[in-house]
C-alpha cells in the first residue's frame, strides 16, 4: 500500500527523520539524555504516526534497515555532536531477532566512534523476551558490547515481572499509565510500590509521561532516577535540542 511504498524510499528521499525527547535527572533537572523517536512524513507533508508505520515496517522487514538508520542517526546527531551524555533508541522484536543485530550495532558504534555506554537500547515489555532465544542472545551480545539496555512500558503487559527477573536491565521505564493513576490513593500506592520494586531489583528507575509539576514532584519524592514527559520537554529535532541544551547551560 501507500505507506509501504513511502517507507521503501524513505531514507533516500528524506521522508524519515528522528526527533529527540529530553530525559532529565530527577534531582538536578538537567538533561541527562534523550529518547530518539522516528517520524515519517507523507507526500503532502502530513505526519504519519509510528503506530501506523512501525507495524508495517516490521511486517515488511523494512524495520531492519530503518532501525539501523535510526541508531546511526541518533549516534551522529546527539553523541558525535556531544549534545547529551546518552541516547536511547527503541527497537522491535523483528530487529532483535535478526542474528546480526548486535553486530550491526557494533559496526555503527565503531564507524561513528561512539562509546557503547552512551547508547541505550529500549525494549518494550510487550516483546515476549522470555523464552525467545534469538532475542535473549541479541541482548547478551549488546550487553557484552557495553551498550545499555532499558525495559520500556513496564507494567503494561503480562511479561514485565518475569522479564525483569530474567534480564539484568540497566533501567526500567515505568509506563505512564501508572503515573496517570496517581490521583487516587490506591493508584499512588501502587505507583510507589512499582518504583520500589524496580529499585529493589537493582535497576535505575525512569518515569515517563510526566505532564504536570505535581507528577514531577511526586516522582522526585520517590527518588526516581530519571524523568521524561511533555512537562519536561517534547520530542524535537536535533537543532532544537541543541538550542535547549545551550539555553540551559550556565556559563561560569
Ligand atoms: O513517540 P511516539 O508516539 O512517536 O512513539 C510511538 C511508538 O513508536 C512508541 O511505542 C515507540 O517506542 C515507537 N517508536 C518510535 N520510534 C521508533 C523507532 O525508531 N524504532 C522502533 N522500533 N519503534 C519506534
Ligand atoms: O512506547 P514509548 O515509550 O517508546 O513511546 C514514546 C511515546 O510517548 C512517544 O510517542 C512520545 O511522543 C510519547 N510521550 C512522550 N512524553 C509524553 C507525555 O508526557 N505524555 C504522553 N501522553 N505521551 C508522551
Ligand atoms: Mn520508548
Ligand atoms: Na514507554
Amino acid at each position: 500500500d501507500s505507506v509501504t511504498d513511502l517507507l521503501r524510499g524513505a531514507i533516500a528521499g528524506g521522508h524519515v527523520a528522528m526527533v529527540y525527547q529530553p530525559i532529565r535527572d530527577a534531582v538536578s533537572g538537567e538533561i541527562a539524555g534523550a529518547e530518539a523517536l522516528m517520524r515519517l512524513t507523507g507526500p503532502n507533508g502530513e505526519s504519519i504516526s509510528p503506530a501506523v508505520f512501525i507495524p508495517i515496517a516490521e511486517r515488511t522487514g523494512m524495520i531492519v534497515e530503518l532501525g539501523r538508520w535510526a541508531i546511526r542517526t541518533a549516534c551522529r546527531e546527539l553523541i558525535v555532536e556531544d549534545l547529551v551524555a546518552m541516547v536511547s533508541v527503541n527497537v522491535s522484536a523483528v530487529q532483535l531477532s535478526t542474528p546480526s543485530f548486535a553486530l550491526s550495532v557494533a559496526a555503527i558504534l565503531s564507524e561513528t566512534d561512539v562509546a557503547p555506554h552512551r547508547l541505550i537500547i529500549e525494549v518494550t515489555e510487550g516483546l515476549q523476551i522470555e523464552g525467545n532465544p534469538d532475542i535473549l542472545r541479541s541482548l547478551r551480545e549488546l550487553r557484552t558490547l557495553g551498550v545499555k539496555i532499558w525495559l520500556d512500558d513496564f507494567g503494561t503487559g503480562f511479561a514485565g515481572l518475569s522479564c525483569v527477573r530474567e534480564v539484568a536491565f540497566d533501567a526500567v521505564k515505568i509506563d505512564r499509565s501508572f503515573l496517570q493513576a496517581t490521583e487516587t490513593q490506591r493508584g499512588a500506592e501502587m505507583f510507589r510500590n512499582i518504583v520500589g520494586l524496580v529499585r529493589n531489583v537493582g535497576c535505575q528507575t525512569v518515569v515517563e509521561g510526566i505532564e504536570t509539576s505535581a507528577q514531577r514532584q511526586l516522582s522526585a519524592e520517590l527518588q526516581v532516577d530519571l524523568l521524561q514527559g511533555y512537562h519536561l520537554g517534547k520530542p524535537m529535532k536535533a537543532d532544537a535540542l541543541h538550542s535547549l541544551v545551550a539555553s540551559e547551560t550556565v556559563v561560569s
